[in-house]
């Protein structure tokens, strides 16, 4: 059977995109990907023609694997530790609280994902003032992380010590954090700093900066 293809967005501003990416890649599975660039037509409504051409929701990330359609990008992560186990922890208890962080990242944090867009190139001179929801999002961020931390920092640098789905859903969550100057305390800048270093999310992270699309919606923010 052809590799799987992983159709994704920009990888500059898809920060859904960029999760499943990480979690394939780390586990060595083999994939094609294609990038659709997102903005322009239909963006923001699941619309996008090129996007409703290889997903059903409208959305990508969506993986083809030969004539089946995964959406969700927790759905491709499982699929991947499906292929490769160790991307989640082998402790069974370790592994039920990876996948409630990773779950927690993919319903929740709602005020981040509002008011901190994924640009993984852009930089702000200065923190913005931050409504309460949001500092609240950052508050639970830093429990999380340093729980996880306090328990696991043993066997590595990664929330679990080695690189599992939990480090693959919130990666994109420590590059909003850098793009938007924000206040963290050393357990997560310790944490994102694993992740910055990590050769797999410096490759993503230099094809993001190589991009050619800009995507209005999202650089207005800064205005
Ligand atoms: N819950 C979905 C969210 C996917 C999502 O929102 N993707 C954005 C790009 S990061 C998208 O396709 N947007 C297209 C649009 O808004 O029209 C997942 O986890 O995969």
């Amino acid at each position: 059977m052809a590799a799987p293809v992983l159709h994704i967005g920009n990888k500059n501003y898809s920060s859904w995109s960029m999760r499943p990416w990480l979690a394939l890649r780390w586990g060595g599975i083999p994939f094609q990907e294609h990038v659709i660039p997102l903005g322009g037509e239909g963006y923001g409504r699941s619309e996008i023609k090129e996007v409703r051409a290889v997903s059903p929701s409208g959305r990508v990330p969506a993986l083809h694997v030969g004539d089946a359609v995964i959406h969700e990008s927790i759905a491709i992560c499982e699929w991947a530790a499906e292929q490769t186990p160790s991307l989640w922890p082998a402790d069974p208890i370790a592994r039920a609280q990876a996948r409630a962080a990773a779950a927690e990242m993919h319903a929740g944090f709602t005020a981040i994902r509002r008011d901190m867009g994924c640009n993984v190139r852009r930089r702000l001179d200065r923190e913005p003032d931050w409504p309460e929801d949001t500092r609240k999002d950052l508050a639970r961020l830093f429990e999380l992380w340093g729980g996880l931390r306090a328990r696991f920092g043993n066997a590595g640098g990664f929330l679990f010590g080695q690189r599992t789905v939990a480090d693959a859903m919130f990666a994109p969550v420590c590059t909003r954090l850098r793009t938007y100057a924000v206040t963290a305390p050393e357990t997560a800048q310790a944490y994102c700093a694993t992740i910055f270093a990590d050769p797999v999310f410096k490759e993503w992270e230099q094809a993001a900066e190589a991009e050619p699309w800009t995507v209005e919606q999202t650089e207005s923010l800064y205005r």
